[in-house]
């Protein structure tokens, strides 16, 4: 592969930063919003680090002047953001009442945003789904009426929005909410096979029939958006999915390096094949037989041929080790260890705060050049990329902020993203940082920060940008073509 000192970006190319409505907004009552299984899954204790919740967070639901301040000071030509279902509809169904206030905030959000000359991406769907759908049918483990409030909600946010948002994003990375919301438990809803976890769930069945009703409910939103506003509206529409790079543990085992294609297969062509292929990967078929659920030819139709473009959350790389023997009803990895160290005890990246997040640039470039193979070289957008610190929420402030090793993640990943582009002949045309501030991570509470901005949880959620915040915009001007 060739050096990136030549490689460039096309003129056109957008670039900003990313967040997620449960992770920064708080304000959880504010308004006439509704809770959300997030909301209920963090009350349960002993679920996040710190037991902490979404319930303040970074404010930002109140602070839409300083979020748009931000974004300005660091350059930044658009922001993904993500829009909580159960503020536009606080029961969230397709018979229940939406709330005009909670449309009111997004819309002047957006037009904000444009006025500042940021182009919004929007992202329908991270995680936080409306509690009353979980408890009246299931959520997503309901076909039929999670997909008709799904359709419902989008239409209602298209209708809304859609002169205003060019870009949406139905659902955000699939792949944790069926396997870390069905089968580790480790996310709302928490449901497992594991009964001191979980007094309700199927690890083994549900996540593939949460995976499947996902995809029907992305795809019957990308009709609707297709036949009643694209035209009007000129937009374009996609799905998020995460996956990271895989290398064999020992190189020289034909069953690792078999393994590495199954592991993202498994991971990213879960959904990305019926999407692009109109059926499920053959390892997948070949591991789970009739646990894969079928496909009605009705529900592929909607399905197969539904992205615009292919929405790419990227962290890191693993190593990859086959395991020997009949596959455990429960693996959801495709009958393979993830390990952080080859065979020799190398390791494939630097430590981070996060005990699954080992940065490998290359890994970037390779994963960006086996999507463009498998899938014929579709538009991507890089919807999130970055990385926690090790140690950096126990730092002084001033070395805290100094967060050199964040800003060489995005040299090198940009990097390898410019090369991909340049010498691999990989359409990407967007990237959004993860995160323009340090916000609710999830299981991991606010004890992991991601943010190029410090966020000040003791005093008032204060934001002070961090080197990273300003690291970007030199980054890429020096990629991007000058027109
Ligand atoms: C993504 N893992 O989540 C999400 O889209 C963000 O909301 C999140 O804050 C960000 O990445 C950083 O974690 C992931 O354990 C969470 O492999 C966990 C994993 C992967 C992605």
């Amino acid at each position: 592969m060739g050096s990136i000192t030549q490689s460039t970006l096309p003129s056109d190319f957008l670039w900003g930063f990313a967040t997620a409505a449960y992770q920064i907004e708080g304000a959880v009552e504010a308004d006439g919003r509704g809770p959300s299984i997030w909301d209920k899954f963090c009350k349960t204790p002993g679920k996040i680090a710190g037991g902490g919740s979404g319930d303040v967070a970074c404010d930002s639901y109140n602070r839409t002047d300083e979020d748009i301040s931000l974004l300005k000071a660091c350059g930044s030509q658009a922001y993904r953001f993500s829009i909580s279902w159960s503020r536009v509809i606080p029961l969230g169904g397709r018979n229940d009442p939406v709330n005009k206030k909670g449309l009111q905030h997004y819309l002047k959000f957006i037009d904000d945003l444009l006025d500042a000359g940021i182009t919004p991406m929007v992202t329908l769907f991270h995680w936080d789904l409306p509690e009353e759908l979980n408890k009246r049918y299931g959520g997503f483990l309901n076909k039929e009426e999670f997909v008709a409030d799904f359709s419902n909600y989008a239409r209602v946010l298209f209708e809304a929005f859609g002169s205003k948002v060019k870009h949406w994003i139905t659902f955000n990375e699939p792949w944790c909410s069926c396997v870390f919301g069905y089968n580790t438990g480790m996310f709302a809803p928490g449901r497992t096979s594991d009964r001191t976890k979980s007094e309700v769930g199927d690890g083994t069945t549900e996540p593939w029939i949460v995976g499947h009703n996902i995809l029907i409910a992305h795809g019957a939103a990308v009709k609707i958006y297709r036949d009643e506003f694209k035209s009007r509206d000129g937009g374009e529409i996609g799905i998020t999915l995460n996956g990271d790079w895989a290398e064999p543990w020992d190189s020289e085992n034909p069953a690792d390096i078999e393994a590495c294609d199954r592991k993202i297969e498994f991971a990213i062509s879960w959904f990305a094949d019926p999407i692009y292929h109109g059926k499920y990967p053959d390892s997948m078929i070949k591991q789970l037989g009739d646990r894969l659920p079928a496909w009605e030819p009705e529900d592929i139709t909607l399905v197969h041929g539904s992205n615009d473009f292919y929405g790419m959350n990227h962290y890191c790389a693993n190593f990859i080790r086959a395991k020997t023997g009949e596959p455990d009803p429960e693996d959801i990895a495709g009958n393979l260890e993830l390990l952080l160290e080859d065979k020799n005890g190398q390791s494939v990246g630097p430590i981070t705060q996060s005990p699954w997040l080992r940065p490998s640039p290359l890994g970037f470039r390779k994963l960006l050049i086996w999507l463009s193979e498998r899938y014929g070289y579709p538009k991507i957008y890089v919807t999130e990329n970055g990385t926690s610190v090790l140690g950096e929420n126990d730092m002084p402030l001033q070395e805290l902020l100094d967060d050199e090793f964040r800003v060489q993640y995005f040299r090198d990943y940009v990097g390898a993203m410019a090369d991909a582009y340049t010498l691999d002949g990989v359409n990407v045309r967007a990237y959004m940082a993860w995160s323009l501030m340090d916000n609710f991570e999830w299981a991991e509470g606010y004890e992991t920060r991601f943010g190029v901005t410090y966020v000040d949880y003791e005093n008032d959620q204060k934001r002070l940008p961090k080197k990273s915040a300003k690291a970007l915009a030199s980054i890429f001007d020096s990629y991007i073509d000058k027109v």
